[in-house]
């Protein structure tokens, strides 16, 4: 285990670009892929570079959360590695919740100030990568800087959703803007790679991923005001200490809200997904349960990923995730959507009983057509419910569901009643 490290993992604000898969639980804790939690891919980085000691920052304790840590990440009684959830609380000093990323951390200071290391690495809740965090640490002690920042190519039109900066050729930052507007671009073009310049990814970005001397981090942070990271302690710090750039040009992804979240999702379902679930000394852990396989009957498959203990009767499954324990009834067409399954089975005698009394059951219904759509955990759809989610949907919000980017998504445990039509 790299003693020299521990990792930060921000679980997120208060989760409202993904409402309403935030609803009842933190950010960390949203089902992604069928059967991880957000939380995992940072998790799994870590524990894949050998950084085996973590904290999870999160606004709020979700049960969900909580059970997740606890059942996955379990080491062994003799090892020091750990993964700790830190949630706001309330001290006679802090009458709030985070105030925002840099708050988060100092306001948690106390919390691992005591543990042996160097070097303090913070990471976002809420990105899909795999990444090697040793090569960037080697890079940060080998350039003898006290702050290192994760960057990639990015174009035009992403480069205002993001950190900017610019380099010197040894990959020392000399200036960094956080989310320029589209006037002030043309002064933060970047020299990149030829591949990337014929991506037209010209600005250098911020991954939100960083290494400090956990020193220079204590003293940043404490007895100052300072809320943010991209807002004002990177800027500040270029000014006065050493900050370096780590290139990256692999697979990143920010899934912050519920577009790029239902995309990342859907990718995964491509012939050669960009992130590799399969990837050899890079796996994605997660909280290994005891399932039955998945039983698959008169379904039409299509680029689709089916995780364990589904029951699928469906006649066509295309471009879909569908979830762990999930349940699809008899010509059912599911397109383009992301199911995330449920929490438990019913059995037959419940599935019976609810059928006799017509109401839906956990799972979804028989002659169904769903596409653009996400369904949360434990939703009950009827028969011949008819979801067409798309641009041509305006954004609204009911009790059963929300309609973000032209994406549905059903809330977690709705029911939809048979025949409904979105
Ligand atoms: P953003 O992602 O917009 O930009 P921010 O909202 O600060 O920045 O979120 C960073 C991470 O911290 C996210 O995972 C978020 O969920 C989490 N977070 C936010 N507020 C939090 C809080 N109060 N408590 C706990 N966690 C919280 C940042 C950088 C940019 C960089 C992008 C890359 O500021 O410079 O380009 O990340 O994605
Ligand atoms: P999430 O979808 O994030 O898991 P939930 O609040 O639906 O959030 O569930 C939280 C946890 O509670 C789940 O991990 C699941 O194991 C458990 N759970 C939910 N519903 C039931 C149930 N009816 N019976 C037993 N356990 C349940």
């Amino acid at each position: 285990m790299n003693k020299k490290v521990l990792a930060v993992i921000l679980g997120g604000g208060q989760g409202t670009r993904l409402y309403p898969l935030t609803a009842q639980r933190s950010k960390p804790a949203v089902p992604i892929a069928g059967k991880y939690r957000l939380v995992d891919i940072p998790i799994s980085n870590c524990i894949n570079s050998n950084i085996k000691r973590m904290f999870v920052l999160t606004q709020f304790n979700s049960a969900s959360l909580n059970k997740h840590i606890k059942h996955t990440y379990q080491f062994s009684y003799f090892s020091e590695a750990f993964v700790d959830i830190l949630a706001a609380e309330q001290t006679p000093e802090n009458k709030g919740w985070f105030q925002g990323t840099a708050d988060a951390v100092r306001q948690s200071l106390h919390h691992f100030k005591g543990y042996e290391s160097e070097y303090i690495m913070i990471l976002s809740g809420d990105q899909l990568y795999q990444m090697d965090f040793n090569k960037m640490l080697k890079a940060h002690i080998q350039s003898e800087a006290k702050i290192t920042i994760a960057s990639l190519p990015v174009n035009a039109k992403d480069a205002t959703s993001f950190g900017i900066l610019k380099t010197d050729d040894n990959n020392t930052i000399t200036s960094f803007i956080e989310k320029p507007s589209e006037d002030l671009l043309p002064d933060w073009q970047s020299e990149v790679s030829d591949n990337m310049k014929a991506q037209g990814k010209n600005y250098l970005a911020s991954m939100g991923i960083y290494i400090f001397n956990k020193d220079l981090l204590i003293e940043l942070l404490e007895g100052t005001d300072t809320m943010d990271f991209g807002k004002e302690i990177i800027p500040q710090s270029i000014e006065t200490h050493k900050v370096l750039s780590y290139p990256y040009e692999g697979y990143w992804t920010d899934i912050g809200n519920i577009e790029s979240f239902f995309e990342a999702n859907i990718d995964l379902t491509s012939d050669m997904p960009q992130f590799n679930l399969f990837n050899k000394g890079k796996s994605v852990l997660t909280r290994p349960r005891v399932l039955p396989p998945s039983k698959i009957s008169g379904t039409t498959l299509e680029k689709s990923i089916i995780a364990e203990g589904s029951i699928i009767h469906g006649s066509r499954i295309a471009n879909s995730v569908i979830g762990i324990r999930s349940r699809v009834g008899k010509g059912t067409v599911i397109e383009n959507a992301y199911v995330m399954g449920s929490n438990r089975f019913l059995d037959l005698e419940e599935i019976n009983n609810a059928r006799a009394t017509g109401v839906p059951h956990v799972g979804i219904g028989d002659r169904c057509f769903i596409t653009n759509c996400i369904i949360d955990k434990n939703a009950k759809i009827g028969d011949d419910v008819r979801i067409t989610g798309g641009k041509h949907l305006d954004d609204v919000e009911t009790e059963t569901y929300v309609v973000r980017d032209g994406i549905v998504v059903v809330k977690n445990g709705a029911t939809i009643e048979s025949g409904t039509i979105i």
